[in-house]
């Protein structure tokens, strides 16, 4: 049987510490999920619509990404696409406390979701979308955190022309 995993996030934007979580998905599983979460609640400087579409662009050369959004529960989406597993990346200890709580509710919600840990990599230690965003409102160099692809979508929306 086909072994699905999700990778779930915020992606606003994609990084190149998210690009590695998902290329290192593709090691394990027959199918990656990237889920980009929805939630009209919370302010993003990129639509829903925009930040799938610039992961769908970043993962062209990988067959089993799949790009979707969703809504609402992540344990009860996971449910819906038969997956086995939630994939997430750990950065510094700091991600443990948030990421330990979210696994245990989810495996609360949906006891045969299991949730396995991608430990960063050195160079995208200290990497994260509110980096991005902050060195780029001031147009700083942010080549060495995003895919190349993208560059100019995030400098575009992000840019504020140094005020
Ligand atoms: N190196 C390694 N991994 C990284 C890096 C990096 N530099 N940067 C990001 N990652 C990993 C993150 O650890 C995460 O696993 C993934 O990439 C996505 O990161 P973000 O920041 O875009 O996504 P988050 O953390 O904002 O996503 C949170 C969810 C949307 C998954 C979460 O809020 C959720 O599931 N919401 C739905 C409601 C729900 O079900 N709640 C109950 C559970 S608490």
């Amino acid at each position: 049987k086909e072994k699905i995993a999700i990778c779930p996030g915020s992606f606003d934007p994609m990084t190149l510490g998210h690009l590695d979580i998902i290329r290192r998905s593709c090691k394990l599983f027959d199918r990656v999920i990237v889920a980009v979460l929805d939630n009209p609640a919370k302010h993003t400087a990129f639509t829903t619509e925009e930040r799938e579409e610039m992961i769908r662009r970043c993962t062209k050369e990988m067959p089993q990404v799949e790009i979707d959004s969703f809504h609402g529960l992540l344990a009860e989406y996971a449910h819906q696409k038969h997956a086995v597993a939630v994939v997430r990346g750990l950065r510094a200890l700091s991600d443990f406390e948030y990421e330990f709580q979210m696994s245990l509710t989810n495996r609360n919600l949906n006891p045969d979701l299991e949730t396995i840990f991608f430990n960063t990599t050195a160079e995208n230690m200290f990497l994260s979308s509110s980096v991005v965003k902050q060195i780029a409102t001031f147009g700083g160099d942010i080549s060495k955190c995003v895919p190349q692809c993208i560059l100019p979508d995030i400098m575009d929306r992000i840019y504020t022309g140094g005020n």
